[in-house]
């Protein structure tokens, strides 16, 4: 049985250079050649926050970072968490999970912080996947008891080549235009779709004269007037890169971001929300959209539920502000019946057994969950595993540019070599 023998964090910086906590954790465990495991993991940081999250630690001195480093949150691990768990087994996650958690005592992590919570219990699991000499997905896969058969689904990607809302300043009002790739035989496949399309993407821009310089998540960050037009370039250089009816389109709207007052306001004009839903209609009916994320702001059920009875049956329709991975709004969400999808990120709940228990929900109710990164992230890769530990068949991981993003995608095609004949990649779209 390994037990956790050490356990510490430091601060490093994320994709935006902004500080973030990484953790290490180290196991003794006899079984293993050295009699050690360990496992290391840090965690993302979002820009365009659901106000449900849980809540991440920053130290507020000004003098450092702006405002944004994580002393306290590291500290926390190596004191108040480490303290704690030193000693403690680490073959079950949930039991690690549930002791910080009873540790910080609040609702929302807002104690220790949902940095330092988090950071722990991905390298806990890090550790012990190692400990059992397994790729992280198959351990994470044992350790909440996913239902494999012999094959192994490998998520479809969902890139964000096209750059809006919080994480640029195209001027676009959406925040993430996706294309999503699902209509290829394999991950890899996939893959070199989506990287040519982006080739093809930056060719049809300079071409348009507009800027190739990258956001947040490495997508392209043109002044395009509207919506219209940013899917209207991204239909022709799918069909330039020979993708056509393969490669299909996502957006994630992050409508909070354009939300006041009761109304909202995208592509210079305003909408209520029923008349937000018809734009997407409009939208819908003349490209080919298999998926919308935040169609309205975080606390409009009303605006969703219309959504999703107007729209539900044909498109995707994901929960991310709205659910913050978190089963109890999950769980509103099917009694209004507000989506049909979620979108699954660590950080929004801080632990890992939280996270799955939102994924394990939402599979139940036979809704498509969506494995996330945020918009800063830092070189690991622990969502690919958990992508394909937790069978979610989907990811969002940004564009095909910045390593921060593409580390996720060079994990999951080692996971594919891994798998070999027992890889599959199945669109989950009609
Ligand atoms: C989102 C995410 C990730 P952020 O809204 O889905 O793309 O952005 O991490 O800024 O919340
Ligand atoms: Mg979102």
């Amino acid at each position: 049985m390994p037990v956790i023998s050490n356990l510490k964090a430091r601060q490093i910086l994320d994709s935006r250079g902004t500080p973030t906590v990484e953790a290490e954790c180290v196991l003794d465990d006899p079984s293993s050649g050295s009699g050690q495991a360990f496992g290391r993991a840090a965690v993302p940081s979002g820009a365009s926050t659901g106000s449900h999250e849980a809540l991440e630690l920053r130290d507020g001195d000004k003098k450092k970072y702006m405002g944004k480093s994580v002393e306290k949150a590291v500290n926390n691990v190596n004191t108040v968490l480490a303290g704690s768990l030193v000693g403690k087994s680490a073959s079950d996650q949930r039991t690690i999970d549930q002791l910080m958690i009873d540790l910080d005592g609040t609702e929302n992590k807002s104690n220790l912080g949902s940095n330092a919570i988090l950071a722990v219990s991905m390298a806990v699991c890090r550790a012990r996947a190692a400990s059992e000499k397994q790729s992280l997905w198959k351990s994470l896969a044992d350790q909440f008891e996913v239902n494999m058969e012999k094959e192994v689904r490998l998520p479809v990607p969902l890139m964000n080549v096209l750059n809006g809302g919080a994480h640029a300043d195209s001027g676009l009002s959406f925040q993430e235009f996706m294309i999503v790739p699902a209509g290829l035989r394999t991950f890899s496949e996939a893959l070199r779709a989506g990287a040519e399309v982006f080739y093809a993407l930056k060719d049809m821009l300079k071409k348009f004269q507009y800027v190739t310089a990258v956001g947040d998540e490495g997508g392209f960050a043109p002044h395009v007037a509207d919506a219209d037009h940013a899917f209207s370039i991204l239909t022709h250089a799918i069909e330039a890169a020979g993708y056509s009816g393969k490669v299909k389109l996502a957006i994630d709207c992050a409508a909070s971001e354009f939300y006041k007052n009761g109304k909202y306001t995208a592509d210079s004009k305003s909408f209520t929300s029923a008349q937000l839903v018809d734009y997407y209609a409009h939208l819908a009916e003349k490209y080919p959209i298999v998926s919308i994320e935040d169609s309205h702001a975080e606390d409009d059920w009303g605006g969703f539920a219309l959504m999703q009875k107007q729209m539900g049956k044909t498109m995707q329709l994901v929960g991310d502000d709205l659910l913050v991975t978190n089963t109890k709004r999950i769980q509103t969400a099917v009694s209004r019946k507000a989506v049909n999808a979620v979108l699954i990120k660590l950080n929004q709940i801080g632990t890992v057994s939280e996270t799955v228990d939102a994924i394990l929900l939402t599979q139940k109710m036979k809704w498509n969950a969506i494995i996330s990164h945020r918009s800063g992230e830092t070189e690991d890769t622990f969502i690919s595993h958990l992508a394909v530990g937790l069978q979610t068949g989907q990811i969002k991981t940004g564009s095909l540019s910045r390593t921060d993003r593409i580390c996720k995608y060079n994990e999951l095609l080692r996971i594919e070599e891994e798998l070999g004949d027992h890889a599959t990649f199945v669109s989950p779209f009609k």
